[in-house]
């Protein structure tokens, strides 16, 4: 390990950072429409693999079907503020909704493989989604994106731990910094534009899977928030990062269960027998005008499956016998065919589940599964709305909602996509890749009406030099104190300060072992006690560039894990019962609540700032 890493300085005009689904669509379109710009893609792994859907995808679960009359963007603007009980930004969702068809249209002439009809339609899993072949979807999209890049503004293998500022204007970005995975070398980044798109938070929370099950996650466990780690120090305001999505999941595999309800139609039922659909039916009424809404919203759903889970009535089991019996009818090839769909479903997306079936001697036809509410994921972009407060589209936008380039933060010329954009959920991955285009086009325009260049500020990068190398330099002075390298009075190694921002979280934060209840006393501990850990983080200790990136993705966690605190402090109500509950304040307050909640940190004061915007309907 050298004693101080060598830097390496790379200009250039629009820096994208994370090449996931969002940063490909960016790519492709900065490429396409940015002619004479030098547009970089800044990725800690390398993009055919990388991010969430790097093990694959069974479905692309937002895609209107305009082409053939299926749905509109209005439709989709309802459904997704249903979801979110009353709440998102109506011009991003409509903005996303009007553009991603052809984003899918695009994937399939680039080689997706899409379940069609005998008429040439494509097969549908529910009113939104369709079903694909998918286990290749990510390398399918990345190759045209990183031959649009050229392959010499493509840097793989470099985690980027903090945006730069200008140094003149701290409310403009001017670049960022990070370290090769591999070589150690610094980056030092310098750009006019910078898009963010580095992807959501999973393990924020002490997941189900410890100990010998720890890593399987529902998210991808790359997938370590930096898309607010980043952007959350430099000032930026994000909005709604109290929300938090608590997926329904099969038990310890982590596989999904869209496709067994929607296009499998299993029901659900407890150890009594009982669909907790039918018997909760009335609790829906307390969540007027929501619990009405077809379908009834993502967190209503857990909350029926709760309930019965806490009055003892588990396990829950989806019947994935009962549906493959009903759709087979008796005819033996249908039932092979049934049940090559049921196996695939897992294999394109989560291969785990697949192995649980095999390791538990589960046969899905002959046996039901054992469904349960997952740890709390910090998202933008499946069921989650946190993310960066961002300025709307002309024409859609309320002046309220717009400042200028569309996707540009509230700071000059940092723009968001997928995960890293607030209030829009339900993109997806189609939705993603197609809000990095959106950005990306405005990024393009951003540059090009842009005077003087920004500056970066050499101090402050001398001095985040220092700070990132400083773990392996910890380690280093340090080792030797004690005779196990992994217990050391003098320093914290970045899985030990995992597992401790893990417990404050699920004990304090409404995670899986208090049943996702908090209140504000507890919230208020779980700030302190936050506090503690981030002066603790100031000993990480690395021993090797591995543990570096660790302890990087770590700070990046923890950021998040304190702005969701913070949220979850301010918003006085249970907005999203069956996501997490106010025991102080449990009913949902459409009166004083229906506004989003948003922060921003001071970077000179170390203080945060929570208030609250208003949410305009847009869409009729
Ligand atoms: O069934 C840095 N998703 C699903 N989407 C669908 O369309 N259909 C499905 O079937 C989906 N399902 C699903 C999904 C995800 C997962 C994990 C499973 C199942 C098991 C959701 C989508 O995948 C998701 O919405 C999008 O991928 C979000 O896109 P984006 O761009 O916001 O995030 P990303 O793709 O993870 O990319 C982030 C990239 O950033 C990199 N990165 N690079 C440099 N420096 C740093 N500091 C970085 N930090 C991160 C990452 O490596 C990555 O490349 S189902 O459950 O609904
Ligand atoms: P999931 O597999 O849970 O990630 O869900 C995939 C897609 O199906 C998402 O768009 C979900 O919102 C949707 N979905 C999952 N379950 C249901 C359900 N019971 N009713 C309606 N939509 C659902």
């Amino acid at each position: 390990m050298p004693a101080a890493p060598s830097t390496e300085v790379i200009e250039c005009d629009i820096l994208i950072i994370g090449g996931g689904m969002s940063g490909c669509g960016a790519a492709f379109e900065a490429s396409y429409w940015g002619k004479g710009l030098r547009v970089i893609m800044v990725e800690k792994a390398v993009i055919e693999r990388s991010g969430a859907t790097g093990e694959g995808l069974s479905a692309i679960n937002c895609y209107m079907g305009m082409k053939w009359g299926w749905n509109t963007p209005e439709d989709f603007v309802n459904y997704v503020r249903n979801d979110m009980m009353g709440l998102a930004r109506e011009d991003l969702v409509y903005d996303v909704g009007r553009h991603v068809d052809a984003t899918v249209h695009m994937w399939e002439e680039w080689g997706l493989p899409i379940w069609k009809k005998p008429d040439g339609t494509y097969e549908r899993v529910g009113r939104w989604q369709i079903p694909i072949h998918g286990e290749s979807i990510k390398p399918i999209v990345a190759e045209p994106s990183r031959f649009a890049l050229g392959e010499e503004n493509l840097y793989e293998r470099i985690l980027v731990t903090h945006l730069l500022i200008d140094e003149r204007d701290p409310g403009r970005i001017a670049g960022a910094i990070g370290f090769g995975v591999r070589d150690g070398n610094i980056y030092e980044f310098r750009a006019k534009a910078v898009i963010c798109t580095a992807g959501g938070a999973s393990n924020i929370f002490r997941p189900r899977s410890t100990g010998e099950g720890l890593g399987r996650n529902w998210y991808s466990v790359f997938d370590t928030g930096s898309v607010y780690g980043l952007v959350i120090p430099i000032g930026t305001e994000m909005t709604q990062m109290e929300h938090r999505f608590v997926p329904s999941r099969f038990k310890d595999g982590y596989g999904p269960i869209g496709m067994w309800f929607q296009f499998f139609r299993a029901r659900a039922t407890n150890a009594l027998g009982e669909d907790y659909t039918v018997t909760r039916e009335s609790e829906l009424r307390k969540y007027e005008p929501y619990g009405s809404a077809v379908p009834t919203p993502t967190p209503l759903r857990n909350h029926q499956m709760y309930l019965d889970i806490i009055e003892g009535k588990g396990p829950i089991y989806i019947r994935t016998e009962e549906a493959i019996a009903r759709l087979a009818g008796g005819d033996a090839a249908r039932l092979e065919e049934v049940k090559g769909e049921a196996w695939e479903d897992f294999l394109d997306m989560t291969i785990s589940q697949a192995l649980m079936w095999a390791g538990q001697n589960i046969a899905p036809e002959d046996t039901p599964s054992e469904i349960v509410l997952a740890e709390p994921y910090i998202m933008g972009s499946h069921s989650g709305e946190a993310g960066a407060w961002v300025s709307g589209p002309e024409g859609l936008a309320t002046p309220d909602y717009s400042w200028g380039y569309n996707r540009m933060s509230t700071i000059n010329g940092l723009f968001a996509a997928g995960d890293g954009v607030g209030a829009a959920p339900h993109k997806f991955s189609s939705g993603s890749f197609t809000e990095g285009r959106i950005a990306a086009k405005s990024a393009v325009a951003y540059v090009q009406d842009m005077g003087d260049t920004p500056r970066v500020d050499k101090a402050r990068v001398d001095q985040l030099r220092k700070a990132i190398w400083q773990p392996l330099k910890t380690l280093e002075k340090h080792r030797g104190a004690s005779t196990s390298e992994e217990i050391n009075p003098h320093y914290l190694l970045p899985k030990q300060g995992l597992v401790r921002l893990q417990k404050i979280m699920d004990e304090y934060a409404a995670g899986t072992s208090v049943q996702y209840t908090t209140s504000e006393p507890v919230l208020q501990r779980g700030l302190d006690l936050l506090g503690m850990l981030r002066e603790d983080l100031e000993q990480l200790g690395a021993r090797d560039l591995h543990e570096l990136l660790r302890c990087w993705e770590l700070s990046h966690r923890a950021w998040v894990a304190e702005a969701h605190v913070r949220h979850l402090i301010h918003r006085k109500e249970t907005r999203w019962p069956g996501y997490y509950y106010r025991t102080d304040y449990p009913d949902l307050d459409d009166a004083n609540w229906k506004v989003f909640v948003n922060s921003k940190y001071d970077p000179d004061t170390g203080q945060w700032d929570t208030f609250t915007r208003p949410y305009h309907q847009i869409v009729p």
